[in-house]
């Protein structure tokens, strides 16, 4: 009988199930597309689905589409959950979130296969649109699988894109409403494995990153109203240019993260001009500002001074605006022990190690309130994420999956209190 701490993942089979589950929304010139409650994420879903069936968990899923997957302890105690997400953004890789909840399986595949008994029960999870870039706000099924929001609330946003579709429509049109309420699933304590979507490991040839926090994010969405006239015709006194705000609030996001300095950053990924023609100025345009920060004093204070900021830039332009606050997630600290734990077991894998705080935001934050929750990071080469381009290298993924699959076992073994 192999020692348990002796076991390893199958890095064949790990990476063979991604990229199983990568051919599922495949982009034609690389990267994935599987948007929040898609078809694509629906074909996902059922993948895992299969998977999970083949190893006899006990499924189930909540009224937000949460999934979760049991495999039985000797004890029936609250389960050890490793998780994370499937969706992707619109030009994903194959690593963000599929990593952490294929990795989890593979675990499960390993347990069975040496058929290791644990005092704990181990579960993983998918969690309903992580990316939020579909429906807002991101971290949506895990901040209700939590119950820190009602997920009544979470069942009635609609899509950013405008078409009107709500989450609760499309959870039923794809078959994930499921029956058991959000905010009613104990856990023991969370895991989730995931690419860095930085450059810090690889720049400094880290493998593993012990990750002790995960940064603050403001998500905040401005409609901007002025009145379109002639781009060649109308004097520079008479515009009210919606676009020309539009854009200047996006600079301004950017000198204000470098003027700030420590850990600020923001940008403006989403712009639409109205009616976005070439010789028209713009009557209306909607941006969304993304700031993060790991202190919320100097995010706080960085919103403060982005909307005195747009108080000005509307004024001189005559432009009308309107603010909707989409996300206010303040920084989280995760459990020290298991970050500790997390370090010890790459020290004893003897893989070098870091602890860091995540720019990303991540479901374990979401967990976090809940149980004991710490994450493990893996390099991304070039530090690239939420592009085509993502990879993280075979040889990262084992160590990752390793330490995930041993930090795990300790949780699981670990004295019931
Ligand atoms: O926005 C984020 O940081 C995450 O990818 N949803
Ligand atoms: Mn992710
Ligand atoms: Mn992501």
């Amino acid at each position: 009988m192999i020692k348990q701490e002796e076991l390893r993942i199958n890095i064949d089979r790990l990476v063979g199930s991604l990229r199983q589950l990568g051919d599922i929304g495949a982009l034609a010139g690389g990267g994935v597309c599987r948007l929040a409650l898609t078809d694509e994420d629906k074909a996902g879903r059922d993948l895992l689905s299969t998977w999970m069936r083949e190893l006899d968990l006990d499924i189930k899923t909540d009224e937000l589409g949460n999934m979760v997957g049991i495999r039985k302890g000797r004890q029936s105690v609250p389960p050890v959950l490793i998780g994370s997400h499937l969706d992707t953004v619109g030009t994903g890789g194959l690593y963000d979130g599929s990593l952490g909840v294929l990795a989890g399986l593979e675990i499960m595949r390993i347990l069975d296969e040496f058929q290791i008994a644990t005092e704990r029960p181990l579960a993983i999870a998918n969690f309903t649109n992580e990316e939020g870039v579909r429906f807002t706000p991101d971290m949506m099924g895990s901040l209700a699988f939590s119950g820190i929001v009602a997920a009544s609330e979470m069942l009635s946003a609609k899509t950013v894109d405008g078409s009107g579709k709500t989450v609760g429509e499309e959870l039923t049109r794809i078959g994930y409403a499921g029956a058991i309420p959000c905010g009613t699933f104990e856990v023991d304590s969370f895991l989730e494995l995931h690419i860095e979507q930085g450059p810090l490991l690889e720049e400094e040839g880290v493998d593993i990153g012990a990750v002790s926090m995960v940064q603050g994010i403001y998500w905040t969405e401005y409609q901007f109203t002025g009145s379109s006239n002639h781009a060649g015709t109308t004097p520079l006194h008479l515009r009210r240019d919606a676009g020309l705000v539009a854009a200047a609030t996006a600079t301004f996001v950017r000198q204000l993260a470098l003027k700030m300095g420590g850990d600020q950053v923001g940008t403006v990924g989403l712009i639409e001009l109205f009616p976005n023609l070439i010789n028209v100025m713009a009557e209306r345009a909607r941006i969304i500002v993304d700031l993060r920060n790991t202190d919320a004093q100097a995010l706080a204070q960085a919103q403060q001074l982005l909307e005195a900021e747009i108080e000005l830039l509307a004024a001189a332009e005559k432009i009308a605006f309107e603010k909707t606050e989409l996300v206010r997630f303040p920084p989280v600290q995760f459990d020290r022990e298991i970050v500790a734990v997390i370090e010890k077991v790459s020290e004893d894998l003897g893989y070098s190690h870091k602890k860091m705080p995540s720019g990303a935001g991540h479901d374990a934050q979401m967990l976090a309130p809940i149980c004991p929750t710490a994450m493990i990071f893996v390099p991304s080469v070039g530090g690239i994420s939420h592009n085509i381009e993502e990879f993280t290298k075979r040889s990262d993924i084992e160590k990752g999956a390793n330490v995930l699959l041993q930090a795990a076992l300790r949780l699981l073994n670990r004295p019931l209190d």
